[in-house]
């Protein structure tokens, strides 16, 4: 068995970091809708996290954000003209569409893709299939653009085997891995890959949009040439109360299993799949929060499982990397105090303050995709994307010399702003060696 580390790609958030209120079934992105954000201190409090993740010994990645504003998608809506005629028209007569245009969404590379690592797969690649995020319209733009950025990183034909997204339409919505759990003994050994779906294809559901059919995670581990899969249904309940991705109520990872107990709709059966296809490889660890304890909405309205549940040198137990928010609930505080306190398989919990991106509803682990690599496979992808903490001060002072401190939605109208956008993302493609992407 190969020795294997998870990197995690976390997104660099971008210049027009906003609260445009655009994600039905996100509260936090419906509560703040409209509010001033602060893109500066997004991207710095984003890339405090990746250090402070170097700095306890793990890979660190980073996915540069996506063009914005993307005027293709505006000129698609009939938008003509020079740059800021397209602004000025579209901040007048369809302003919701130009917030979508500018959204900096791909910041939750969670959703950028799924991946299944060598170890797993039947031709011995590292598979990436890009999420069509077909539900909203802000986020269906991401996909070309961030198969773009995954072909140019991992360009090895013989190790790496990138996907394009899977076709726009209802039944195959898929939004990556924020659906998807990998379990295993060791990261470089054989795993289990659960997937979460909230809906058949074909299946209409009343609520909040279920944004991952069946179909699509079947199709993924069809084209990733995946054994061991386990398919389990998001409980109903999770959605309407505002779980909109499974990781939001769940979190896994190594043999542990963290979730939410309305987090499936068949707890028990999901279990014993997993159980099922992990005989031999490794004993499931699953690790369950009654709701008695820590009721749903506290557990969404906290983000205490959109955390990074991690494997880090020179500890003997999973650390848990939770939002502020966690903390400042005493519900999931006091949970936290008590499971670290136990003897069970998490052991300690590290408050990260990303609150820019989680007033949108992003917590840390919407903030990473996990990419299980082996030694050859870091090697041979594109390195100015590995991250230290020189390249991290570097990036820091492009966000700090280009990037506003307060951006209303109203203000995306200013055609400057465009501008503006344009040359920050150009000048962090620079430090991470990607000119190729501008
Ligand atoms: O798709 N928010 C994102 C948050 C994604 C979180 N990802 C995971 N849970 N993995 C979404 O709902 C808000 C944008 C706005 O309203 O401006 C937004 O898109």
């Amino acid at each position: 068995m190969t020795s294997a580390h998870e990197v995690n790609f976390d997104g660099l958030i971008g210049p027009s970091h906003n609260y445009g209120g655009l994600s039905d079934g996100n509260l936090a992105s419906s509560n703040n809708a409209g509010d001033v954000s602060n893109p500066r201190e997004a991207a710095l409090q984003g890339l405090e996290k990746m250090r402070m993740l170097i700095g306890h010994g793990m890979v660190q990645g980073v996915l540069p954000p996506l063009p914005r504003p993307n005027f293709d998608l505006l000129v698609s809506a009939g938008f003509h003209g020079s740059d800021a005629q397209i602004i000025e028209a579209a901040a007048k007569t369809a302003p919701r569409l130009l917030k979508a245009a500018y959204s900096a969404s791909s910041m939750w590379t969670a959703n950028a893709a799924t991946v299944s690592p060598s170890a797993d797969t039947e031709d011995g690649r590292l598979h990436l299939t890009t999420a069509n995020l077909s539900t909203m319209l802000h986020r269906a733009q991401e996909h070309p653009d961030t198969t773009a950025s995954l072909v140019s990183i991992f360009a090895n034909d013989e190790m790496f085997a990138v996907h394009g997204a899977l076709p726009m339409h209802p039944d195959f919505a898929d939004e990556g891995a924020a659906n998807h759990v990998r379990l295993c003994a060791s990261h470089g050994a054989p795993g289990v890959e659960l997937f979460v779906y909230g809906r058949d294809a074909g299946e209409s559901t009343l609520g909040f949009p279920a944004r991952q059919t069946r179909l699509a995670s079947e199709s993924i581990a069809r084209s990733h040439g995946l054994e061991r899969v386990v398919f389990a249904r998001q409980s109903r309940a999770a959605i309407d109360a505002g779980a909109f991705h499974n990781d939001v109520v769940s979190v896994g990872a190594l043999d542990t299993m963290f979730f939410h107990e309305l987090a499936f709709e068949d707890t028990d059966e999901t279990l014993n799949s997993l159980r099922r296809r992990a005989e031999g490889l490794f004993d499931l660890k699953p690790v369950m929060v009654p709701a008695k304890d820590v009721p749903i909405e506290d557990a969404i309205k906290a983000y205490l499982f959109n955390s990074q549940l991690l494997a880090m040198p020179g500890k003997d137990r999973l650390v848990l990397v939770a939002p502020m928010e966690t903390q400042e609930t005493e519900s999931t505080r006091s949970f936290c105090e008590q499971m670290v306190s136990g003897n069970g398989p998490i052991g300690d919990v590290i408050y990260a303050d990303v609150r820019q991106s989680m007033r949108n509803g992003g917590g840390p682990a919407c903030l990473r995709l996990r990419v299980v690599m082996t030694e050859d496979e870091i090697d041979s992808c594109h390195q100015g994307v590995l991250l230290d903490d020189e390249t991290i001060d570097d990036l820091q002072d492009v966000v700090r010399r280009t990037y506003r401190d307060r951006l209303s939605p109203t203000d995306l109208a200013d055609p400057e702003f465009a501008n503006e956008c344009c040359l920050a993302r150009e000048e962090l493609l620079k430090v991470l060696d990607l000119e190729e992407l501008a």
